[in-house]
Order: C-alpha cells, then structure tokens, then sequence
C-alpha cells in the first residue's frame, strides 16, 4: 500500500471512542464559556470581521499557510547571515511544564533499561548489545506545539465553514496532519515586545499586546515586518514560568499576550500574516474583555477559525531574543514541522529559527 493510499485510508478510519483529549478540550471549552452556541457573542463581535474561508478553494485545511509558497521560503533563506541556529522547544519534562488548566504535562516511562538485563528480564542481543526503550503519554498541546486550524471554533462550524461535528472522533477536516505534510517554513521575524515594553524582557501578567505595541516595538528594533512573515512574539512569559518567581508565580490564566481589536485583525488580513508563534500559552490572553464582555480565547477563534492563521504555542524564545538583541537581526528562516498526526488537534513541534 501506497503511503498516499495509507493515509487515505486512514483518514476514512472511524474511532471507535472518545478520545481522552477531545474531551478534555469539550469540557475546558465549557468551563470557558460554551464555544458551541450558533448565535454566540463571538458569532456577533466576528460578524463584519476579515475572513479567508473559500480563498484557497472550498477543501482547503492549511488556511494562511498557502501563502507560505517556494517563493517565501527563498525570502526566509535570503535572511540567513551567520548560520547561528535556535531551537524553539522548551523542555519535555516528566511530570513538569507549562500546561493549559485540564491538560497534564508529559508522563515518560521506560519500557526497557539496564534493570530489565539486570534483572533477567531480557537477555542482551546476540554479540551482547542492549537497548531502551520508552513511551509518552501527553496531551498534543503539552509542550511547544502547533495547533491544528480545526482545533478551536465557535458555533457550529471550524475554518473554512465546515461543519463542527468533523471534529468528532478526530478531525476529519484542518487537523494537523495536512499541516504535517505542508510545514511551516518562511521569513520569520522576532517582535520582542517583553524586552521593548517590559521590564528584564518580560510583561506584566495580564497585560494585553495591541497592534500598537507590535508597531512599537519593530521600530524600535529597526525591523519592519513585510507581508506574509511568520510573527514570532516574545512576551518573556515561558521564561517566567520556569523562573518560579515567588512574586510573579506563573499562571496560563494570566499571561500577557496579544488582545483581540478589529486593528490587529484587519492589519493580520492585510499583511497575509499565515503564523503567529508566541512564548505563552495561547498567543493571546486568555480572558479579554471586549465591549463589556468577557470572552475567552477570542482570537482562537478570530485568527485560526474565520483567517486560517496558524498558532504555534509555548515557545521557548529567550536564546533567540537574546541573540537577536547582541546582533541587530530580527529576520531569519523560521521552519516548523507539524508531526502527521492524522485526525490530530495539534502537535508538538520543535521549531527552528536559522539567523
Ligand atoms: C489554549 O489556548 C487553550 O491553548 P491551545 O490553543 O493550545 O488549545
């Protein structure tokens, strides 16, 4: 069988239960304030906002990521000068990590070590060689990770208008697997928004990132953000995390990030911005009011729903921006690869940044 008519196949698979993580995230998004209603506040503030569904046909599920063409990834290389590499992953730590509410980090458990030859559970291999061997359980968002376009949603349908109930069982439309195959790869740019309007390089907890601050802070860097770059917004909030700062603990709920603002959507829209990849837990902040009204995870719904951006969360910046503030660059090739999880709502991801 081919892997093409593998994937096919498998893509038709109906599972046979529940997943453990959809309905985790069912019932986050009920704790949130029920993402399910048609006529939801959300359906009201989106109604005249900037959308991309039907732009790249009607069975498109990689949204914004078609802007990133050959042509894109020639201009993300052509910012390559030194060759200096970062990685943008944080740590997979048994039992620790930054983690939405209702989500686990990591669990890691070896299947196979030293003690199973000591043991006498196994023998070494014929000429005396041994092995280990491991297995995870985690949530796909449990560490640095891309979030699949159908992963989040409001009323009764996921980007590109499709009907909601695709996501049953696994997504059978925009999950991260089609990501997987295509990648992310283009001219990244880092806005370092901690270091431009907060102190030591990190916001305060709750502070809300405007069009403005973006604006802020690339021209105070020097750097201007062109059309169809990847956004790369450090907010210092991941660093706090592993800081423990008696102080300032860490809290998902209270991130800094970005905040939703018809501005923000329109100049996302205009500018083709197909990526948006912070150092928080959900790029934006997670409870935002808006015309008096609370909302959760607004822009989830705004960008990866109704414009088909892609999120990448809880990155880890702090090398990257450190550098970037020594040399003067900002611009790089920026390249993440989605793992194919097929059905999946995200994946972990560790994403490179080439200077
Ligand atoms: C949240 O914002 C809840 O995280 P994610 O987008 O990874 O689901």
């Amino acid at each position: 069988m081919s892997i093409q008519n593998h994937e096919s196949a498998s893509r038709k698979r109906v599972f046979d239960s529940k997943s453990a993580v959809f309905a985790t995230l069912l019932a986050v998004g009920a704790a949130l304030g029920g993402l399910a209603e048609a006529d939801s506040p959300m359906a009201q503030l989106q109604q005249d906002a900037p959308s991309n569904w039907g732009k790249w046909g009607a069975n498109d599920q990689v949204g914004a990521i078609n802007y990133l063409d050959e042509g894109q990834v020639l201009r993300g290389a052509a910012s390559i000068r030194s060759g200096r590499r970062f990685m943008l992953q944080v740590p997979m730590t048994h039992g620790d990590g930054p983690v939405f509410p209702g989500r686990t980090p990591t669990q890691h458990f070896m299947a196979g070590d030293e003690s199973s030859y000591s043991s006498r559970k196994a023998e070494p291999m014929p000429g005396g060689m041994k092995g280990s061997d491991d297995v995870v359980f985690m949530f796909l968002q449990g560490t640095t990770h891309v979030d699949a376009l159908a992963h989040a949603w409001y009323g009764d349908q996921v980007y590109g208008g499709v009907p909601a109930d695709s996501t049953v069982h696994g997504h059978a439309h925009a999950d991260v697997g089609v990501l997987g195959k295509r990648g992310i790869v283009g001219r990244g740019v880092l806005l370092d928004v901690g270091r431009h309007l907060g102190t030591g390089g990190r916001l305060p907890p709750d502070t809300c990132v405007h069009l403005a601050d973006l604006e802020a802070t690339a021209q105070a860097q020097g750097v201007t953000m062109e059309k169809r770059d990847i956004l790369i917004l450090r907010t210092g909030s991941i660093a706090r995390f592993y800081e423990n700062e008696p102080d300032h603990a860490w809290d998902a709920m209270n991130e800094p990030g970005l905040c939703y603002s018809p501005e923000l959507l329109n100049w996302l829209y205009e500018m083709e911005i197909p990526a948006i990849t912070a150092d928080n837990i959900a790029v934006e902040r997670v409870m935002q009011e808006i015309n008096g009204e609370v909302f959760a995870i607004p822009l989830h719904g705004a960008l990866m729903r109704d414009l088909g951006i892609v999120l990448t969360e809880i990155a880890w910046l702090e090398d990257l921006a450190e550098d970037s503030d020594a040399d003067g660059q900002y611009t790089f090739l920026y390249i993440a690869a989605p793992l194919k999880m097929e059905g999946g709502t995200g994946s972990p991801v560790n994403p490179v940044a080439i200077k």
